[in-house]
């Protein structure tokens, strides 16, 4: 499993047109697209992804702003592809993240920051099968 990861372009992103932009970039830096599709969460379904953070005080807001417009999820293929797609999205906070990358270019806030990605292997496989079967997975 540690050459996939799982991607998300945020409602934020989407919503100002860049998802092009984004999957070129994806392209650009050498990842394969293994699945992808867009959708509208519904708040139960993000509160399901974001699980992990639900004890902390942006859940609500960020379950919403999660469910707030479409999305695009993806599973996304290169060696180290957990390290190599969080190096390419930035920091979390695109004010402190780096140039060139998507956060800073893309994001506007810790919230709105226009990318999601797994932080580990581990959490790589539980995210795809949240989202796609093994037949989606080409
Ligand atoms: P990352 O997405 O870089 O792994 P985490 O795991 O710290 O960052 O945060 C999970 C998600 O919660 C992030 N995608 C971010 O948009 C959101 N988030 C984190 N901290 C805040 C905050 N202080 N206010 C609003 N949203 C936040």
């Amino acid at each position: 499993m540690g050459n996939l990861t799982f991607a998300i372009i945020k409602p934020d992103a989407v919503r100002a047109g860049n998802t092009g932009n984004i999957i070129q970039r994806i392209n650009d830096a050498g990842f394969k697209l293994r699945a992808m599709k867009t959708l509208h969460l519904t708040q139960r379904e993000a509160e399901g992804f974001y699980a992990v953070h639900r004890e902390r005080p942006f859940f609500a807001g960020l379950t919403e702003f999660m469910s707030s417009a479409p999305c695009v999820v993806m599973v996304l293929e290169k060696d180290r592809a957990v390290k190599a797609w969080r190096d390419l999205m930035g920091a979390t906070d695109p004010a402190k993240a780096d140039e060139g990358t998507l956060r800073k270019e893309f994001g506007a806030s810790v919230g709105e920051n226009a990318t999601h990605g797994s932080d580990s292997d581990e959490n790589a496989a539980i995210e795809i099968a949240y989202f796609f079967s093994q037949l989606e997975l080409v």
